[in-house]
């Protein structure tokens, strides 16, 4: 497990092979200095302890949780059913099926349980964590202002790319 003070963010993924994938989410949430713990748990090896984490994750001051499974990827949605917080699902590029596994079984929740589901791997991972900043920022005028300007540079590189 890793965390900073006061988490206002939960990164959980299905099992330590996920980290290096989820690592950009932690990352980037770390850029816009938002407080975030992440650990494994998983819905099928840990069921107890995750549904546990999801249910006292509220009361702990978690705001968003981001969650990434692969495979059978039922990790978010459990999250979600244990829950009000919202809930952004990573599906993680599987061996088997590169991924298309990950991402059915995380998005195709049922109607009064959402998941707000990212796209496969890496991309998704960043996105989770600018999807929760943006969240975060709905009442933090400071992370608005910072998200603002990680738009306005991203706008600038691409604007000034120049080939060899
Ligand atoms: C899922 O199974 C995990 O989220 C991971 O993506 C996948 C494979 O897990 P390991 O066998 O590498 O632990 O539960």
């Amino acid at each position: 497990m890793s965390q900073t003070s006061d988490p206002l963010v939960g990164i959980v993924m299905g099992s330590k092979s996920d980290w290096e994938c989820m690592r950009h989410a932690s990352d980037m949430l770390t850029k816009f200095e938002v407080a975030h713990e992440s650990r494994v748990l998983s819905a099928h090896r840990t069921p107890h302890a995750a549904t546990a984490w999801a249910a006292g994750a509220s009361g702990r001051g978690m705001q968003v949780i981001i969650a990434a499974a692969g495979g059978a990827a039922h990790l978010a949605g459990v999250m979600a059913a244990h829950t009000l917080l919202p809930v952004l699902g990573v599906p993680m590029e599987s061996q088997a099926l590169k991924g298309m596994d990950s991402l059915l079984s995380t998005v195709q929740m049922p109607g009064g349980i959402p998941v707000g589901t990212l796209s496969i791997g890496k991309p998704g991972a960043i996105n989770a964590a600018l999807l929760a900043i943006a969240i975060l920022a709905l009442s933090r005028p400071a992370l608005a202002e910072k998200l603002e300007a990680f738009r306005a540079e991203q706008t600038q590189k691409v604007l000034q790319e120049t080939f060899d």
